[in-house]
């Protein structure tokens, strides 16, 4: 069972998204286990994008992620950082595929509706970042045998 941080970026909140994107990752089989809407500080945006620092394209990042709020989402289930970044589609919107929020809503590089964590090692760092532990509510659902 592993654990992923999925934000929904401030494009995604200001274009009305978020019940859509939730809801691909709900349907997929995903346990929610963290929600919360996010008001991203700078110093929250550096600690996230700590690994771009320097790259040309830091700057405009950091204002986008704090331009509006985000939704800052912790799902689980069996593979979930995999399942998360197919559901996301590649980083470029124009190159994700159909099917993928990206490939389906998104055109740009930088604003790219959202993100997700790219191993489990990073996913429990980012989660650390966004989430307080009593903020992760695990539980048992009543589905389980059907998803697996
Ligand atoms: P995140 O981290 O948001 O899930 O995106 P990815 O994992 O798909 O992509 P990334 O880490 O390579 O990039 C992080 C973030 O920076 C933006 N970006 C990226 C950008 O504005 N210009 C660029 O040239 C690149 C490579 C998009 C996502």
């Amino acid at each position: 069972m592993q654990r992923t941080l999925i934000l929904l970026k401030p494009d995604a909140v200001q274009r009305r998204l978020v019940g859509d994107i939730i809801g691909r990752f709900e349907r997929k089989g995903l346990r929610l286990v963290g929600l919360k809407l996010v008001a991203a500080t700078r110093e929250l945006a550096e600690k996230h994008y700590a690994v771009h620092k320097g790259k040309p394209f830091y700057e405009s990042l950091l204002s986008f992620l704090t331009s509006g709020p985000t939704v800052a989402l912790v799902w689980e289930g069996r593979e979930a950082v995999t399942v998360g970044r197919n559901l996301m589609g590649v980083t470029d919107g124009a190159k994700a595929p159909p099917g993928t929020v990206r490939g389906d809503y998104a055109l740009s590089v930088q604003n790219n509706l959202v993100h997700g964590s790219d191993s489990a090692e990073n996913a429990a760092i980012e989660i650390a970042l966004w989430f307080k532990t009593e903020e992760l509510v695990s539980f048992t659902a009543t589905d389980a045998n059907w998803i697996g």
